[in-house]
């Protein structure tokens, strides 16, 4: 069975990246509370961030120590969630979410000059940007074009965003419409019904200089194969619920994501980075606590799952350490985990 990547400090939600030929992982930074569970993630009370890197797969794991702390940002009240790290013009970014002070997730960026930090935060959070989660891709093969995806339920705040006077989006029919924020929906309330969409995850293209949206916020569409249509909000077993994730294998751009409370790493595969995305089928079953979160990279000469579980803690939910496993793709491009 893999074993925790570090075990000196809990580790979640890892974002791995390769950076000047060596493996980086940006992980939440998990650590003990008197907080008790419930379905808003409170328990989930991170103050820092650490930065690991690894030389070879399976080699000796660096601990680079703190990179941002949350006294060291201006905007940000609590909740230093799962983040991710992206490169332009030779600097790197750290983009992270965390509760602002009227209790909104945003997401916030910091920079460096080196990928394990520690970072400059900006002043204010992404102006525009909202709920948690944040995972960045730069198209290298592209035009080299930022995309900011984010999202997450419940506890992430994506459904207390409702319409009203406030921000105007894109949904995923491509129209334009104004979303405000209602405090009251937050923790476990999401759309249901029958016919009724699930919200989709959001994506945005970034400025030149990674530091604001350069494109209005979009809603993304995942498609039920079986139908063309949008999947729907009380199909959890395949419903966007938070982690998402974007890579790319031979041209196809690959949507991965947590189905949250029926615990699944999913993937969705489309032609575009903006989606719409197909539902294409599972990357790993529930492991031991109850979120599931991930990241896919390609490292030496092999495809990662990182990812996390609560074995470690022995299943204490906030207590998570991060894994990695080696997946393979068929001749039809889906993922397997290697045996
Ligand atoms: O780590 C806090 C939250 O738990 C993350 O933002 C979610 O994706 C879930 O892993």
């Amino acid at each position: 069975m893999p074993q925790p990547l570090v075990s000196h400090i809990y580790t979640a939600d890892p974002s791995a990246h390769v950076f000047n030929d060596k493996l980086y992982i940006y992980p939440s930074h998990d650590r003990e509370t008197t907080i008790a569970f419930n379905d808003n993630g409170d328990q989930y009370d991170m103050a820092d961030y650490h930065v690991l890197s690894m030389d070879t797969p399976g080699g000796p794991v660096t601990d680079h120590g703190i990179a941002l702390r949350d006294s060291d940002v201006p905007w940000v009240s609590k909740q230093l969630w799962a983040p991710d790290a992206a490169t332009k013009n030779g600097k790197f970014y750290l983009f992270f979410p965390a509760r602002d002070k009227e209790n909104i997730f945003r997401i916030g960026v910091a920079v460096s000059d080196k990928p394990e930090g520690p970072f400059s935060p900006e002043e204010n959070f992404i102006p525009g940007s909202y709920s948690i989660d944040p995972a960045v891709f730069v198209d290298t093969d592209a035009g080299n074009e930022a995309y900011l995806y984010t999202g997450g339920i419940w506890g992430g705040q994506l459904q207390c965003w409702v319409e009203g006077k406030g921000r105007a989006e894109i949904d995923m029919d491509g129209n334009e419409r104004q979303l405000a924020f209602d405090e009251s929906l937050s923790g476990p309330h999401e759309p249901s019904g029958e016919g009724v969409r699930a919200l989709g995850p959001r994506v945005a293209l970034l400025s030149e200089d990674m530091l604001s949206l350069a494109s209005p916020v979009q809603e993304i569409k995942l498609l039920a194969p079986e139908t063309g249509e949008p999947l729907l909000a009380d199909d959890h077993e395949r419903r966007f619920f938070e982690a998402a994730w974007m890579h790319k294998y031979r041209g196809t751009y690959y949507f991965s994501y947590s189905t949250g409370d029926t615990h699944f790493l999913a993937y969705a595969t489309g032609t575009s980075p903006l989606g719409p995305f197909t539902y294409r089928g599972r990357i790993l079953d529930p492991v031991l606590g109850w979120t599931t979160h991930h990241s896919i990279a390609e490292f030496g000469g092999k495809w990662w799952l990182f990812y996390h579980d609560c074995e470690l803690s022995k299943g204490v939910d906030h207590l998570r350490s991060v894994k990695m496993r080696e997946i393979v793709y068929d001749e039809e491009g889906d993922i397997h985990l290697k045996e």
